[in-house]
């Protein structure tokens, strides 16, 4: 006689089983508990695609089948949010991609945030981030800013317009990381003026300084003393891993 087909019982006891067959009945059998697999590729993929809802919801059932929030966050939302950088980076997506997936990036982190505090998860590091005085340019500071929240860093908005002391104060504050970001020729300059100040508030060799901006290059970065420049986004979150390798 037969009691239950296996396959009903896996169901029953959310277990993952590739075995087909019944049992008989008044036979014990041992099956090969396996925890449901978080959807973390599922995760990866809507957030690719830019789909908040369906983050927010793989996130919260990988949450109840208590995946650990740091697999959900490095295997899910960071792989995902690296995949846009590439892309991005190859001109395969543009601004208003990167920017909706960025938003379910978010989405997600909302979820996680607190989870990975109660935990004490370390971010890889503090960034603050600010477009230099006398520009009010954000759209490529934001995107960055994403980026590098992607990547697993903490990352402080220092808004745009930002004088010199905000730097220094962010740096004050625990940055590690300071990004400066300049769209227009004639704000270029601020972004010495600021490395100055932090020169003369004595705290420069205690943080790392990257730059970007349209109008920038390379010998621009060396010229003004900061440790590093990227051209784009995805480029700019592999700056901030290796200028917080080198710290
Ligand atoms: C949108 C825009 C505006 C918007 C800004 C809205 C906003 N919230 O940002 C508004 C209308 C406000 C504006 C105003 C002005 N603008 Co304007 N603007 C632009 C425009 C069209 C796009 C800039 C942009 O967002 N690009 C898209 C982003 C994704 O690219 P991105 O900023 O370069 O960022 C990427 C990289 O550079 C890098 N990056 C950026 N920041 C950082 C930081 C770090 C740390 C790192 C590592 C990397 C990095 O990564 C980003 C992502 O990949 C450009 C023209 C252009 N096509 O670039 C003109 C442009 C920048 N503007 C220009 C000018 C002249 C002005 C005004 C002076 C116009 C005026 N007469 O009023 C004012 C200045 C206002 C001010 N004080 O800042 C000129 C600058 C010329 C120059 N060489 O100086 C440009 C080039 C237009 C032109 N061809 O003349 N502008």
């Amino acid at each position: 006689m037969i009691c239950a087909p296996i396959a009903q019982l896996a169901e029953q006891q959310t277990l993952n089983l590739q075995v087909q067959g019944s049992i008989p009945c008044g036979r014990t059998i041992f099956l090969n508990r396996r925890k449901k697999m978080a959807d973390f590729q599922g995760i990866a993929e809507a957030l690719i695609k830019g789909q908040a809802p369906e983050v927010k919801e793989l996130i919260q059932q990988a949450v109840s089948e208590n995946s650990s929030p740091e697999d959900i966050l490095t295997k899910g939302l960071i792989a995902g949010m690296s995949v846009v950088g590439k892309r991005f980076k190859n001109n395969e997506i543009y601004v208003p991609e990167v920017l909706i997936s960025a938003r379910a990036m978010h989405a997600g982190m909302d979820i996680l945030k607190p989870l990975l505090m109660d935990l004490g998860v370390k971010p890889k590091g503090v960034v603050a981030i600010g477009t230099v005085k006398g520009d009010l340019h954000d759209i490529g500071k934001n995107l960055v800013m994403m980026m590098i929240e992607g990547a697993g860093f903490n990352v402080i908005d220092l808004g745009v317009d930002v004088p010199p002391e905000k730097y220094v104060q962010a740096a004050n504050d625990g940055a590690q990381i300071i990004g400066m970001s300049a769209l227009l020729t004639t704000t270029m300059p601020a972004m010495k003026k600021a490395i100055e100040a932090l020169n003369d508030a004595g705290i420069r060799s205690s943080v790392k300084i990257m730059v970007g901006g349209a109008p920038l290059t390379d010998s621009f970065a060396d010229e003004i003393g900061a440790d590093g420049y990227a051209p784009d986004a995805a480029s700019a979150s592999e700056l901030a891993a290796e200028l917080i390798a080198s710290l």
